[in-house]
């Protein structure tokens, strides 16, 4: 079966300026993101626990979570949000943060488990990234 377990390298990105734009994100921080090729280390520990590492030139960023538990998260621009992942459906994880404002990043594994499309929104403006198994 096919499992987000594994380390991903993003291969496209479209939008994420206007999507940084929307979280409020300062024009430095902007540019310096958009630079970045994240590369995205994802564990399974079982019983819904995960671990997601996004590593990039200027930062690594470390997620740990439950399914379905509520957990407090600084995101990689720096919100402080409430924040809660679930597996929407198989190959599709949710993750929501619950702040100001409010975001919603879908990870929706492609049918052959070597790639996933990565959504993120806020404010009605969205984001897709791609991602291809290291
Ligand atoms: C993604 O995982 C979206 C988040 C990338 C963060 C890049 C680094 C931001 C530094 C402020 O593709």
């Amino acid at each position: 079966m096919s499992t987000f377990e594994g380390k991903w390298q993003m291969t496209s990105s479209e939008n994420f300026d206007a999507y940084m734009k929307a979280l409020g994100t300062s024009f430095l921080v902007r540019k310096a993101a958009a630079a970045a090729t994240p590369v995205q280390d994802i564990r399974c520990h079982g019983n819904g626990r995960y671990t997601i590492v996004t590593i990039t030139s200027i930062k690594t960023i470390e997620l740990n979570f439950t399914l379905d538990e509520e957990f407090d998260e600084t995101t990689a621009d720096g919100r402080q949000a409430k924040s809660v992942v679930t597996m929407a459906a198989p190959g599709k994880l949710v993750h929501q943060q619950r702040g100001q404002p409010e975001v919603i990043i879908t990870r929706q594994l492609e049918p052959d488990g070597q790639g996933f499309v990565m959504t993120l929104e806020c404010k009605g403006v969205t984001c897709v990234r791609r991602y291809k198994r290291m």
